[in-house]
Order: C-alpha cells, then structure tokens, then sequence
C-alpha cells in the first residue's frame, strides 16, 4: 500500500522523532550515478528524498524518480521551484505557496495555472507555507522569487508569518535559508516559530554539519533538509542523519 507521508510526518511530530531528509536538485545529479547516494542513504536511515531546485535546467527529472524509485523505499518528496517540476513518478508534491514575499505568482498564480496537472498527476499533494529567511549573501530562491526574504533578526516576521500561513489551512511550514546560504537560519528563529505552531516544521539552507542539524531538531525543526554540503561529502549524510535521529532519545531521557 502506499504510504501517506503526511500522516507518517505527523505521527513523527507526535513521537518526538525527528526526520532528515536529503534534497536532490536534478542539475547536480547524474542519474547513472544515484546508485552510491540511495545506497549510503539506505545505509544512514534517510527519511525522505526531496527532489526538485530554484532552477531546474535539466530535463531529465522523471528519469531521476524513476531511477531512485527503482532503487530504494525511501519516499520522494517533490520541492518544486517551478511547476514545470512536477512528476507523476514520485510519492507526494509540497505544494508550496511562497508565504514569506508578496509576489502573487509564488502565492496563488502559479497553482492556480498548474492546479488541473497536479491534480491528474494522483500524488500526494500537501499544501506547504513555504518561508524564505535570509541567508546573508542572495540565493538563486530570493532572485527567482523576487521576493524579499524575511530579515534572519526578525523572528516575529518569521513567527505571524508561520502562524498566518498555519491559521489559513498549510499542512506544513518550511522555513528556508536557500540553497547554500552563507548563514542557516537561528536557532532563535526556529524556536520562535517551533513553539507557536502545530503542524510540523521543515527546515533547510546552508546546514553544513552535524551538529547544526541537532541543534536545529532541539530548538523545534522536525524535519532537516541539506542538499549543497551532500553533493560536496557524500558521507556526511550518515553523520548528519545519525544526529538528527539522535535528537528523540535525548528528548526521552529528560
Ligand atoms: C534549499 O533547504 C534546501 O532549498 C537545502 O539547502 O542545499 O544549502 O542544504 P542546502
């Protein structure tokens, strides 16, 4: 049977177990070449794969679902920049509404266009406020988007913002620094929006090392997402899974 990865995601949230998952951006992956990737994160108890990137020049994107697919459970997430990155072949679709800019396209006008095509494609579509904060150093998300970023001192910006975007039906709220940003987002920030919300919290952007990871599950992220630092250390997804599953145990013995 198919598994619904929103109720599993909430069901984590419930369990106080934390989740990794590794973004794969279709212009970086080789898809003859994901064979050692799914290995080392069937090997390192990765949750989720997330697939998709601010700009996908590529065209092979089925061909990459596909081939992951082919090779492992681990379910594929799609985190579409645009909706020209919309497969039928992965699990489910964050349907993500750009709730951080003020730019009506990002908000509603591209779902809106896209909306017959998701809705035949028959994947799990979950409704996603999705959260740029800044990162220190433009991303290709904040250029694309052209729409400002939350300021990364602003924690109130980034706490009314998770709450409106929660109190108007999103499923999730994904908080993000941008592919490779200089600076992840604050611990501070996460806590903030983390204790005034229910639903659970993605959080992703320059995280580079395990210990970021831990500390971004104890301040209230329930999922971690790193993308860059992999494609760079393909062994650091052992280290930072191992420290992201770390994070209930230690939640436990409080
Ligand atoms: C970007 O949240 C993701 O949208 C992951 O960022 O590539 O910096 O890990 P990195």
């Amino acid at each position: 049977m198919k598994m619904n990865i929103y109720s599993d995601l909430v069901e984590k949230k419930l369990n106080l177990q934390k989740s990794f998952a590794v973004l794969l951006d279709p212009d970086a992956v080789d898809p003859s070449s994901l064979n050692s990737l799914v290995d080392l994160s069937e090997a390192a108890g990765v949750d989720y794969f997330f697939v998709g990137g601010s700009l996908v020049l590529s065209t092979h994107l089925d061909e990459v679902i596909r081939k992951i697919k082919s090779l492992t459970r681990i379910p594929v997430v799609l985190f579409p920049g645009s909706p020209s990155q919309v497969s039928r072949f992965a699990d489910a679709l964050l349907y993500l509404s750009l709730i951080s800019g003020r730019n009506p396209e990002l908000l509603i006008g591209q779902h809106v266009v896209s909306a017959p095509f998701v809705k035949k494609s028959g994947l799990e579509v979950i409704p996603t406020g999705y959260i740029v904060v800044d990162g220190g150093a433009p991303t290709t998300v904040s250029y694309i988007s052209n729409a400002a970023p939350v300021p990364a001192d602003k924690n109130d910006i980034a706490l009314c913002t998770a709450m409106a975007g929660e109190m108007l039906g999103m499923k999730l709220i994904y908080m993000d620094a941008g592919s490779g940003a200089k600076n992840p987002i604050t611990e501070s920030m996460i806590r903030s929006v983390a204790e005034n919300i229910e639903v659970p919290l993605i959080v992703g952007g320059g995280i580079t090392d395990p210990e970021k990871a831990c500390l971004n599950c104890r301040a209230g992220a329930d999922v971690i997402v790193v993308g860059n630092a992999i494609e760079k250390a393909p062994s650091l997804i052992k280290e930072i899974s191992d420290a992201v599953h770390s994070v209930k145990c230690e939640n436990l013995k409080m």
